[in-house]
């Protein structure tokens, strides 16, 4: 049986890690994965993680079988700090291994309601939005999204391509951060497509992955937000990997939005589909993330050290902008300060960027999509000198 197997392509963000792993120059610099890292290269654990933890091996008297949609507690804290507070008589949840079983579970979900239904993503998206829904066999259509002339947000295509969506279709929006471009769309922007989408009757399907990596906590729930309280039925797929730095313990959580009286019905087909792919979804994480909610002094310390990660990357994005015009003579690489989230599009050529890992040991992935929070004050001035090299 195994044996009619054929090869699986390899994920590209993924494999980047083993190359630079084997390279064996000191002066490599990792700016692939999207895995936040401190100026000294580590991604450290959060401090009020380390002391949930702590707590937890005090006060945790069983481990036996949370419920199949995870513990209630979790769930209603992530819908508060997605949503805030109003629509808890609509929110039907469950709790995921990750955003990445959020993202599984709601395709799965709209599948099963709608097996018609097109998934809309943006050009580009991240690569296991396209991976996963050609896997599910659904069928899918994009959307124009980045400007590579301005490296930012080609709005008009946008629009112009979203005109094609079906009543029912699902359209994939990141929420706040997008991936792997860093160009976000405005607020004004938001009510455009909201409004488009409203008269289209699509079902919004939101990623929602990096909130508080952008503009702040509550900044980068805006669009989410509008998006809640303007559609009857809304996908929420949030991850907790990134703003509580617990990437392996694999945490997040699928909210599906409906009307009171349909809720039942949706969270029992939630619980189905958790079911029939692992039973319980892990505790471990979510259980981290409710204590610190449900806390005031660790969620005031979560929200500090989050805020430390957010203006760091802040800081890193104006120095590099500023390195490379100085490097480049050039305003060309601006729009890295105006870009939000862990990520940048930098517009670089295959060949740039091949040059950049080969002569220079700089990784990034092979569109030219940096990870900010690989950089620090020693390595930014490196790199805009080594794009400047490439470039000019
Ligand atoms: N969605 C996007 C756009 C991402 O970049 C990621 C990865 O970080 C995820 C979802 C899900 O991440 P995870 O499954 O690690 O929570
Ligand atoms: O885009 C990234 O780098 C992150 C991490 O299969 C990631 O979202 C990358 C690939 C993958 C899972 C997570």
């Amino acid at each position: 049986m195994l044996e009619s197997l054929n090869p699986q392509p390899q994920d590209k963000i993924l494999q980047l890690i083993a190359m630079y792993r084997d390279d064996p120059r000191t002066t490599k610099i990792d700016l692939g994965v999207g895995v936040y890292k401190d100026a000294t290269g580590l991604t450290p654990v959060m401090r009020a993680v380390k002391a949930a933890e702590k707590k937890l091996w005090e006060v945790e008297t069983t481990k036996t079988y949370t419920g199949l949609a995870g513990e209630p507690a979790f769930n209603a804290a992530l819908v508060s700090m997605i949503l805030g507070d109003g629509f808890a008589d609509r929110a039907a949840s469950v709790a995921t291994p990750g955003g990445t079983g959020a993202i599984r579970q709601a395709l799965e979900l709209i599948r099963m309601a709608n097996p018609a239904a097109k998934v809309w993503l943006s050009n580009p998206t991240w690569p296991n939005h396209p991976s996963i829904i050609k896997y599910l066999g659904m069928p899918m259509a994009e959307y124009r999204y980045f400007d590579i002339a301005t490296s930012g947000i080609d709005f008009a295509g946008l629009m112009a391509d979203l005109e094609g969506v079906a009543a029912g279709d699902a359209v994939l929006l990141h929420g706040c951060c997008h991936n792997p471009t860093g160009a976000n769309l405005d607020a004004g922007q938001w009510d455009q497509v909201i409004a488009l989408l409203q008269r289209k009757g699509a079902v919004p399907f939101v990623d929602l992955a990096y909130q508080g990596f952008g503009d702040g906590l509550e900044e980068d729930a805006a669009a989410t937000r509008k998006i809640a309280a303007a559609f009857p039925e809304v996908l929420i797929a949030a991850s907790c990997s990134k703003n509580f730095g617990i990437y392996r313990e694999r945490t997040g959580v699928l909210v599906a939005l409906t009307s009171p009286d349909r809720k039942a019905v949706v969270q029992g087909n939630l619980n189905f589909l958790n079911r029939q792919n692992y039973s319980f979804p892990p505790d471990h994480g979510a259980r981290l993330v409710t204590m610190i909610l449900e806390d005031a002094t660790l969620t005031a310390d979560w929200k500090a050290e989050l805020e430390e990660v957010r203006q760091n990357m802040l800081t890193l994005r104006q120095t590099l902008a500023d390195e490379l015009r100085r490097a480049t003579n050039s305003d060309r690489f601006d729009f890295v300060a105006h870009h939000r989230g862990m990520f940048s599009r930098l517009g670089l050529t295959e060949t740039q960027v091949n040059r950049l890992r080969e002569d220079h040991g700089i990784y990034m992935v092979g569109d030219s999509r940096i990870n900010i929070a690989g950089l620090n004050a020693r390595t930014v001035p490196i790199l805009a000198a080594a794009i400047a090299g490439v470039i000019g």
